[in-house]
């Protein structure tokens, strides 16, 4: 079975680690083999990074200084782990990728579209995911999701104390990707249970990516 790229994208709390273990323990079952991973982050330096990033250290450099570093970030993971995975013939599940700094950094935050598809481009190099599943949620829902898996006392990240706005522009935007890449991208309805999620997601990889002998 040859490899297969596959990311997960949506708001804050939309459910997509969950979803991403769910789909890698699947395709695990059938005797694939699944590097699930995540952005920002993946390998040591990305995670390094990620660390800065949702610390707020970057912030006060302003959106385009975020993007940049959400793109070094994306180079070593993609050089480091993606790449290699695919190369060996594994899939790879990725929680964010390239969506994300086009809706955070991009839609929410600002940074002019034009220069952020130029930045995209030389990140990625060529590397499109074949199937980017949206999860679609009501940000206030998404968010309170979010801040009841919060200790107490803990505070929330760099993004998730963004306003209402900035997630609804997010959701937006995210909708918007998807009717303009409709071959890449399907919007999950993520009110959904966990499990039918999973099953709604696993018949998309199933019609979207599966040849008929491989099911
Ligand atoms: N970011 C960016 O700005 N630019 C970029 O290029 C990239 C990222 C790559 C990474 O944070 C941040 O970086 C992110 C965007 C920005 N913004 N923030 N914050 P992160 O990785 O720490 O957070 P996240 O990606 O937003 O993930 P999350 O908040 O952990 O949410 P999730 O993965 O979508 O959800 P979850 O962990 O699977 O579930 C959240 C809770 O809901 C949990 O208690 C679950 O048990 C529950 N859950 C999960 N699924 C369901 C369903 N289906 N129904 C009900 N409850 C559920």
């Amino acid at each position: 079975m040859r490899s297969r790229f596959i990311t997960l994208e949506g708001g804050e709390g939309a459910g997509k680690s969950t979803l991403a273990r769910a789909l890698a323990e699947r395709l695990r079952a059938m005797g694939v083999s699944v590097e699930l991973t995540r952005e920002p982050g993946g390998s040591a330096r990305a995670e390094a990074i990620r660390e800065a990033i949702l610390a707020g250290a970057i912030k006060p450099h302003g959106a385009f200084a975020e993007a940049l570093m959400f793109s070094a970030a994306r180079i070593d993971h993609i050089d480091t782990l993606i790449r290699p995975a695919l190369m060996r013939g594994s899939w790879v599940i990725c929680d964010r990728f390239l969506d994300s700094t086009r809706v955070y950094q991009g839609a929410s935050g600002g940074v002019d579209a034009t220069l952020l598809a130029e930045l995209e481009a030389v990140t990625v190099d060529g590397l499109l995911p074949d199937l980017t599943l949206i999860l679609d949620l009501d940000p206030e829902i998404g968010l309170r999701r979010a801040a009841s898996r919060r200790h107490p006392g803990e505070a929330s990240d760099r993004f998730e104390s963004e306003t209402l706005d900035f997630h609804r522009r997010l959701r937006d935007a995210y909708l918007a990707i998807a009717a303009q890449e409709p071959e890449r991208c399907l919007v999950l309805d993520a009110t959904l249970s966990p499990d039918a999620l999973a099953d709604a997601a696993w018949r998309a990889i199933g019609e979207r990516l599966l040849q008929p002998a491989e099911v």
